[in-house]
């Protein structure tokens, strides 16, 4: 498949002495990032999309797209790709189908996915794979059709099991067991079943004497996910580690013991190659120096592949586009958007458990955004049910990653909005049910890496400095971290927070862990009419959350739910 790829012209190989099994995929400029436009949730019910999807009526989809996909493959090869997401022995793993005639998109599941004989004898165990049932399997259906953004599809059936994409070859539109079926599906099967899909992180952050910590974390689309994932500790941090166990999505559910376990239902890595570097992301670069699919990035002289923060640049080359280019001709070499698709299996930081069948146990789960102003760096949420409030009220600034306008802050609740597959408001009624099925449930906190001065200067350092506040995190989960009381959450101190060897002005903390009332005060506005959008579906406990937070900060007694120490 690889060797007709290259005939066709799909794929450029790489240098193989510098670059062994990487190859380089240009996309159609028209084709760059997800479409949330032109994704639906096609439920029987409108309401059962909720307000923040796009809905369309499974007749009328069918119809529509049907007449897209009519004739679409045609003089093409079908590729038919049964696979498996969640690990191989699994039983929260689930098996779909996706026909498709791109072989980028065959390709890129082979890497993304547990593709092939596994997942056929999953279905052989499972019995008769019927859609509908625990056993069945996720009916993918893919054309690039003509690429035309005017004939462009990504629709799903939640009540079906099924997803139908045309029109584009884009990964979160194209790979269909990524946002598609492992996030919209799964979250509406989660819901129906009593388990959870999320859009978050998994790692374990292993302390000196061996314990290791397992923290889920939902950020938007491009917001460092993939970064905090493959944390490698700084000089200062000597004996801590960051274990990889995902960077993009998990499979929750409660377990025996009332702790909540976490799965990663994919195989690899479909990471933002701009900004990324042995600075920022050190084993990210170590994970793609072989076997990798680079799509939209910037080819150097030597076929080997650049972008934009990875390093100097090389003094020319062919721009994601294929154009020649030279550093500073005005263009970017490689798309802002532009991609690396990797196996797990090469990331050095890999957790020795990221593939055990029942997963790892969860002591804490992160909401994090961009925020320029507003969040502070950390604090932590009360108690469950205020923790799926933070998460909630989550908003960020958007990104690349799917097509519009970048830089605009919008509410964004788990990092869920684009890939909740059904009413958002349900969707917060099911995390406040599961908190009550968790007899131990994680801590919830809030993080921003991401807070500015007044000239637009990132006041943290990020990257493995970020360790330092998953270690207050970690020790709060031990209930071995002090913290204060205030109007929105549990805050560290200045003395919580191990900042040694930081050149950080005290101003420059006090700033990063200071609540500004106005702002904040603001934001809950923005909140409040967020929320109303979802009338009758929002859980009081929402609600009521946010009024205590209204109440604390403007200093009034408020004697809604205890919100205890
Ligand atoms: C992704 C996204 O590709 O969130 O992971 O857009
Ligand atoms: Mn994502």
């Amino acid at each position: 498949m690889t060797r007709q790829a290259l005939n066709t012209g799909e794929m450029i190989e790489l240098n193989p002495d510098l670059s062994p099994g990487c190859l380089l995929h240009r996309s159609d400029v028209n084709d760059v990032a997800r479409v949330e436009d032109l994704t639906f949730i096609c439920s029987g019910k409108r309401e059962d999309a909720g307000p923040t999807n796009n809905w369309m009526a499974p007749s009328e989809a069918y119809d529509r797209l049907g007449r897209i996909f009519d004739g679409s493959m045609k003089g093409r090869t079908m590729y038919v790709i049964p696979y498996l997401m969640g690990p191989e022995g699994s039983p929260f793993s689930r098996v779909g189908v996706e026909l498709t005639d791109s072989l980028y998109v065959a390709l890129s599941m082979r890497i993304m996915t547990r593709a092939g004989r596994v997942a056929m004898d999953r279905l052989a165990v499972d019995g008769s794979g019927a859609p509908g049932t625990a056993a069945g399997f996720v009916r993918g259906l893919h054309s690039k059709a003509d690429l035309d953004p005017r004939k462009r599809f990504i629709c799903h059936f939640p009540e079906d099991q099924a997803i139908w994409s045309v029109g584009s070859g884009y990964g979160g539109n194209a790979l269909l067991g990524k946002k598609c079926f492992a996030l919209r599906i799964a979250s509406h099967l989660g819901r129906l079943e009593g388990w959870m899909a999320e859009h978050m992180l998994l790692i374990g952050v292993e302390a000196p004497d061996g314990e290791v910590t397992y923290i889920a974390g939902a950020f938007p689309s491009a917001c460092g996910k993939t970064n905090l994932a493959m944390l490698e500790a700084p000089l200062s941090q000597r004996g801590y580690r960051v274990w990889t166990l995902g960077d993009d999505i998990v499979w929750m559910h409660v377990g025996e013991d009332g702790r909540l376990w976490a799965i990663n239902p994919e195989a690899g890595f479909f990471g933002v190659a701009p900004g990324t570097s042995y600075r920022t992301n050190p084993n990210a670069m170590r994970t793609v120096q072989r076997d990798t699919i680079f799509t939209n990035v910037l080819e150097a002289p030597n076929r080997t592949v650049w972008w934009e923060g990875m390093s100097d640049p090389p003094g020319h080359g062919a721009d994601w586009r294929g154009r020649p280019w030279t550093p500073g001709n005005g263009d970017k070499g490689a798309h802002p958007n532009s991609r690396f698709t990797v196996p797990a299996a090469n990331c050095p930081t890999l957790s020795p458990h990221w593939d055990a069948p029942m997963g790892v146990p969860v002591s804490a789960i992160l909401f994090g955004g961009r925020r320029a102003k507003v969040a502070p760096l950390v604090y932590e949420s009360f108690d469950w049910a205020h923790g799926v409030y933070v998460g909630a009220s989550m908003a960020s600034e958007t990104t690349a990653a799917a097509a519009g306008q970048v830089g605009v802050v919008r509410r964004d609740p788990m990092a869920m909005l684009p890939f909740c597959g059904y009413n958002m408001g349900d969707y917060f009624a099911h995390w406040l049910e599961m908190g009550r099925r968790l007899t131990r449930p994680p801590k919830v906190f809030h993080v921003n890496w991401f807070r500015t001065d007044d000239r637009g200067q990132f006041l943290w350092p990020g990257f493995g400095d970020n360790l330092r506040v998953l270690r207050w995190i970690v020790d709060r989960c031990h209930g071995r971290a002090g913290a204060v009381e205030t109007a929105i959450g549990f805050l560290p101190t200045l003395g919580d927070i191990d900042l040694d060897g930081l050149d950080l002005s005290e101003a420059t903390i006090g700033e990063l862990l200071r609540i500004d009332r106005g702002a904040w005060l603001e934001d809950l506005r923005d909140q409040t009419a967020f929320f109303t959008r979802f009338g009758e579906r929002l859980p009081r406990a929402i609600l009521e959350r946010l009024q205590g937070t209204v109440a604390r900060l403007s200093g009034q007694a408020y004697h809604g739910p205890a919100s205890p120490a």
